[in-house]
């Protein structure tokens, strides 16, 4: 209600709007324009939907209900999604020009309900259990709420009534933050059925305790989400097509250029193509970045290897995905007698090959080039117009033989040279070559000798470079990985030798951060070294206890601007890999602390972060390239609970468009397979 004027949010937007003069606009980002004006040189400016003094909002529900008024200034209120589906409704006022001190007034009212005392959320796996496995569910209580003394698992029979299988004691853990947490053990109920919790009043939705829960973690990712995200391919399935074939006009090289999304071209191009010289060849293979359509070199190194790693322990032989290179032919649920890890590695090594061979060193990225394409939403072949740039052509012109266009949309490709990324693939190409030999022997020796160039020529340029940090070693332990990775590719002692005597020293320095590594060595290392890292195995066994006393989920949980879930996926790989090499050591019951997290027992919500995995209760809207829809794309993993200082985790599920807690990036989707894998594995043993 606006001045006593009732009225309703509009479900979509339908309001109105004018244009003006684009030099009216306010200068956006770095001068760059997030509209296509079309030639029209003018701008579309929304008209408010209601103004006024005094609006008061949501009077119907009293836990939303608030009031906002100001006697000496104009209320505005906007729909922003006239200008973009990811828009906010706007209230606004504008300030007047030329005055200082004490502007405008605004007066804020919520709604304060007396005594209000939120809902228990009981966080429990949307997945189930499997029946020897630990089963503790985690109840987040308002402090103001006195926790139940006992909660009861109940058992739906055949026959749809429910009947009590298990009555115990709710353990106090203690606050964390904004809330107090208590703890349901059933662990003791191991029959098979279908079960849910009742708290109190509460009662929760229902889960299974059976021996194959885990079975299908995997199957939405992998036959799914990830083939929706390759590039240069048309996919399809069933009567749905996710997206043409995109970007058939290929990569200009980027002028010097400080860019948006992070990226950046520096003073030279350092490569032997002009500014906006057409490089051959780079519109093959490659996977979106996430929500985006660019080409993340870094992320996509990161791709390959997540799937080599699965490839490499578990072998899946899962066969659900069409692919054809020679047809840029994708189509979901079809076999083609090809294993889909294997073409998914090979897809991701076509596109950094060709970076490789054709550029010579390794982009940073491959993005677009003006920033009204970087928030397209919708097919991702119509991103660009499919025509060779000609600067002689007028904008949206095009040329008569149907080829060329004057309109400035071909992606460019980022090559200032960064040795330590030039690292990082050589560690990939070498894994590649060793994955894809026997499947394409042409590209797995492509890839071995990209591999060794890389190195010798990265080791060089850091020598030359020598006042300069080297981030490879501080962040991925790039050199120890690389080693390894070309010992175990060619099986040279001198590539051993360099991994062994720096492996030990890091493990010492920090041995969380170095464990991977370590035991991704075990396959390729002798009984000696397997004997040697065991104090480690169990100095690491201590530090996954350690999170018991932390938080009441036993997890590393994030505090930073993006949710945490690579760091909690990244800590359940490790602990199912200590699990499989040193079961003695780190015991298979921790092995169930992420898998709980990602599938409902966390924070917020008892949602599963995993799109459609967690039959009962995944969440309804991820950030991805569908998000303007308010839907999402099977086997996304959001990246889970943000946490907003000082007290708060949110993790909206009624609006898909918070990256930092919807968005599913390829590396984390498939770093999440590899989790998968090999929690799968350790089932199967
Ligand atoms: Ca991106
Ligand atoms: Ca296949
Ligand atoms: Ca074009």
């Amino acid at each position: 209600m606006m001045d006593g004027r009732l009225n309703r949010f509009p479900r979509y937007a339908t309001s109105q709007t004018v244009t003006r003069p684009n030099a009216e606009k306010p200068r956006q980002f770095k001068g760059f324009k997030t509209y296509d004006d079309r030639g029209t040189d003018r701008f579309v400016d929304p008209c408010p939907l209601e103004t006024g003094h005094k609006i008061t909002m949501a009077m119907d529900a009293p836990d939303r209900m608030i009031s906002i008024s100001s006697d000496d200034s104009e209320l505005q209120l906007y729909d922003g999604r006239m200008l973009a589906q990811n828009g906010w409704f706007v209230l606004r006022s504008e300030l007047p020009k030329g005055k200082i001190g004490k502007v405008i007034t605004w007066i804020v009212e919520p709604n304060a309900i007396p005594g209000w005392i939120r809902e228990p959320n009981i966080g429990f796996s949307q997945i189930g259990y499997v029946p020897n496995q630990p089963k503790v569910a985690v109840i987040e209580l308002d402090k103001q709420d006195k926790p139940q003394a006992t909660a009861s698992l109940m058992r739906i029979k055949e026959d749809g009534n429910a009947e009590e299988a298990f009555k115990g004691d709710i353990k106090t853990w203690g606050n964390y933050f904004k809330y107090n947490y208590v703890k349901f053990d059933f662990s003791s109920v191991n029959k098979p059925g279908i079960y849910y919790i009742q708290y109190g009043n509460t009662k929760t939705n229902n889960f299974l305790i059976d021996e194959r829960v885990y079975d299908k973690i995997t199957d939405a990712t992998t036959d799914v989400w990830v083939p929706i995200h390759m590039n240069h391919m048309y996919v399809t399935e069933g009567y749905r097509t996710w997206h043409g074939e995109p970007f058939k006009e290929g990569y200009l090289q980027a002028p010097p250029s400080d860019h948006f999304d992070l990226h950046r071209q520096g003073e030279t191009t350092d490569t032997k193509y002009k500014p906006l010289e057409l490089i051959p060849g780079l519109n093959v293979g490659g996977f979106f970045d996430a929500g985006d359509f660019d080409i993340e070199t870094g992320s996509n190194i990161n791709v390959v290897q997540n799937f080599i790693r699965a490839w490499e322990l578990f072998k899946p032989q899962r066969d659900e995905t069409f692919v054809s290179q020679q047809q840029r032919y994708v189509e979901l649920h079809r076999p083609d007698g090809v294993p889909d890890i294997l073409q998914f590695i090979e897809h991701g090594t076509l596109n950094l090959i060709a970076q490789a061979e054709q550029i010579g060193h390794m982009a940073s990225t491959l993005s677009n080039s003006v920033l009204d394409n970087y928030h397209h939403l919708g097919d991702a072949a119509s991103i660009t117009d499919g025509l060779h740039y000609d600067p002689s052509l007028k904008p949206y012109e095009v040329s008569a033989d149907g080829k060329r266009s004057g309109t400035p949309d071909d992606m460019w490709a980022f090559t200032t040279r960064n040795p330590s990324l030039d690292f990082q693939a050589a560690t990939m190409f070498a894994a590649a070559s060793r994955a894809l030999t026997g499947y394409n022997d042409d590209l797995a020796a492509r890839a071995l000798t990209q591999s060794k160039r890389l190195r010798q020529e990265a080791t060089e340029l850091m020598k030359k470079r020598p006042q300069r940090p080297r981030p490879y070693e501080r962040f991925n332990n790039g050199d120890l990985s690389t080693n390894l990775q070309l010992f175990a590719a060619t099986k040279e002692k001198q590539y051993r030798d360099s991994y062994e005597k720096a492996i030990w020293a890091a493990l010492d320095s920090n041995v969380s951060f170095t464990m991977q590594i370590a035991l991704d060595a075990v396959p390729y290392m002798d009984e000696a070294y397997k004997k040697k890292l065991r104090p480690y195995v169990v100095k690491f066994n201590d530090y996954i206890k350690g999170f018991d006393k932390e938080n009441p989920y036993g997890v590393p949980i994030g505090l930073g601007n993006w949710a945490g879930v690579n760091a909690v996926l990244s800590f359940g790989i490790t602990v199912n890999y200590a699990n499989i090499y040193y079961p003695e050591i780190v015991s298979k019951d921790e092995v169930y602390r992420v898998a709980n997290w990602l599938y409902g027992c966390h924070p917020y919500h008892n949602y599963s972060f995993v799109a459609v995995v967690g039959a009962t209760r995944p969440k309804q809207v991820f950030y991805g390239n569908n998000r303007a829809d308010f839907s999402f794309i099977p086997g996304n993993v959001a990246p889970g609970l943000l946490f907003r200082k000082p007290d708060h985790f949110e993790n909206f599920d009624d609006w898909p468009f918070l990256w930092g807690q919807n968005e599913g990036t390829i590396a984390g989707n498939t770093q999440y397979i590899i989790f998968g894998s090999s929690l799968k594995g350790v089932m199967g043993k």
